[in-house]
């Protein structure tokens, strides 16, 4: 009998023991530790995006839109100087198709339906008059005829 009641006390201090150690570790600082390292936050992404020179370039082509009617351009004349480039944007706001044609220059837009557009670049090496028409049927003698001045 007392062998008995002698495990039971070592037994309940045993016990005592391990809940006394739990609690202490339970303590411990390691979660706090933990909450003060937390990753610092992630450096933004370097938002400068360079632009191609072409990028450049382009925004600083002179841009001209030439509207295309039956049976005119507006505006009929289209100035640069010698070596500019410019992005000529042809609209037809008419109803049949039409085109904007520099033959001297090589440039030529799609022939396209009323209200389509078609953008070409026209580059200015020598100074000169150069005509500009619509070749679709006989819209150029019919008044679709206008002047790329290069000066
Ligand atoms: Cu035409």
């Amino acid at each position: 009998m007392e062998n008995r009641n002698t495990f039971l006390i070592i037994g309940i201090l045993l016990a005592v023991v391990v809940v006394a150690v739990f609690v202490v570790q339970g303590r411990g600082g390691a979660p706090v530790e933990q909450a003060l390292e937390s990753p610092a936050p992630a450096a933004s992404p370097d938002v400068d995006t360079q632009e191609g020179t072409s990028g450049a370039e382009l925004a600083m082509m002179k841009e001209v839109t030439v509207e295309g009617d039956e049976y005119k351009f507006s505006p009929s004349s289209i100035s640069l100087k010698a070596g500019e480039s410019a992005k000529v944007t042809f609209k037809n706001v008419g109803k049949l198709p039409h085109n904007l044609v520099v033959t001297e220059l090589d440039v030529a837009t799609e022939t396209i339906g009323g209200g389509k557009e078609d953008t070409v670049t026209i580059t200015a090496d020598e100074a000169g008059t150069y005509a500009f028409f619509c070749s679709v049927g006989n819209h150029r003698s019919l008044g679709m005829e206008g002047n790329v001045i290069i000066e």
